[in-house]
């Protein structure tokens, strides 16, 4: 196991096998702010999760519903979002969502945090030709008061970017800071000249924590899609980005294991360990005995 407690970053973001430990992967990424999880998912599973959304994403315009200008840069005017994935595609529920090394890393990064966490956002992002790069941010800005804390604060959350394409500098793959996690001010998300880009193949996933610099990357070509997902866990105190207890319904929720259930809101949240309240409850109970699950 590499000592990484220890060491400065590194200019690069380190490719690791997918069956690394996750006590290893946190160090690379607390070192580093991100790691390469190399061939994480089958060609096959790709291939299936593709098939499956792309009515969808067929069905969808390119652009930010969202017309505030800070938006409609971070969203990109030539990309399109599909959103609500669990519901959606049935190979990102049974299979990637379940996957038990997701779950151990997620449990490796945010147990010590709180002792359940959520799905925040699931969504399929495909940076079209002519797009411009996403503005530079930490995923934690989601939740301002984690920026204003800087590097000293809790890391409240993880996103497993996972390719769906292959990723070239050229089509929009997404740029890093490496080492950027580690600056005093997070009000500095440095500049593209910082950046470095993060080159996947198909089913590799680049997990990063919320507080290191990124963005999607500029689409250059005139005619190819960088398709990713973002898939992001966080504590379960916080609000989460998508909503997802009322956008699934209660039928496919039944299909799962209580865990996904209460990652996807189903459950209650509970932080006994740290002497803390249960959160998000029915009558002073489990939200799981009211939706009799
Ligand atoms: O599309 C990408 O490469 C990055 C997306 C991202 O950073 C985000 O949605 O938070
Ligand atoms: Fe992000």
């Amino acid at each position: 196991m590499t000592d990484t407690t220890t060491s400065t970053p590194t200019a690069t973001i380190q490719r690791v096998p997918a069956d690394t430990s996750p006590a290893e992967i946190k160090s690379i990424v607390e070192r580093d702010g991100g790691v390469i999880l190399s061939n994480f998912f089958t060609v096959d599973q790709v291939r299936r999760f593709n098939d499956e959304i792309d009515p969808f994403m067929t069905d969808l315009e390119a652009g930010s519903p969202d017309k505030v200008d800070l938006f409609e840069g971070f969203h990109g005017a030539n990309t399109k979002r599909l959103t609500n994935v669990v519901t959606h595609s049935s190979t990102f529920r049974e299979e990637m969502i379940q996957d038990p090394r997701i779950l151990a890393i997620s449990d490796e990064f945010l147990l010590p945090v709180a002792d359940s966490y959520q799905m925040t956002a699931a969504q399929v992002i495909e940076i079209g030709p002519g797009n411009k790069p996403q503005p530079l941010h930490r995923d934690l800005e989601n939740w301002p008061i984690f920026r204003d804390l800087g590097p000293s604060g809790y890391n409240v959350t993880i996103n497993f970017l996972t390719a769906l394409s292959d990723f070239t500098e050229d089509n929009g793959a997404t740029r890093v800071i490496p080492g950027s996690s580690h600056w005093d001010d997070y009000e500095d998300r440095g500049t593209p000249e910082n950046t470095i880009p993060a080159l996947l193949n198909k089913g590799d996933v680049l997990l990063i924590d919320g507080k290191v610099a990124h963005g999607g990357g500029e689409n250059k070509t005139t005619d190819n899609y960088r398709r990713a997902m973002a898939w992001s866990f966080t504590i379960g105190w916080l609000t989460s980005e998508e909503a997802h207890a009322f956008l699934v319904p209660l039928d496919l929720v039944k299909t799962l294991p209580p865990k996904i259930q209460n990652i996807l809101g189903f459950r209650s949240f509970h932080n006994a360990s740290k002497q803390g309240g249960t959160l998000w409850q029915a009558n002073y109970d489990d939200i799981a005995k009211y939706l009799e699950l």
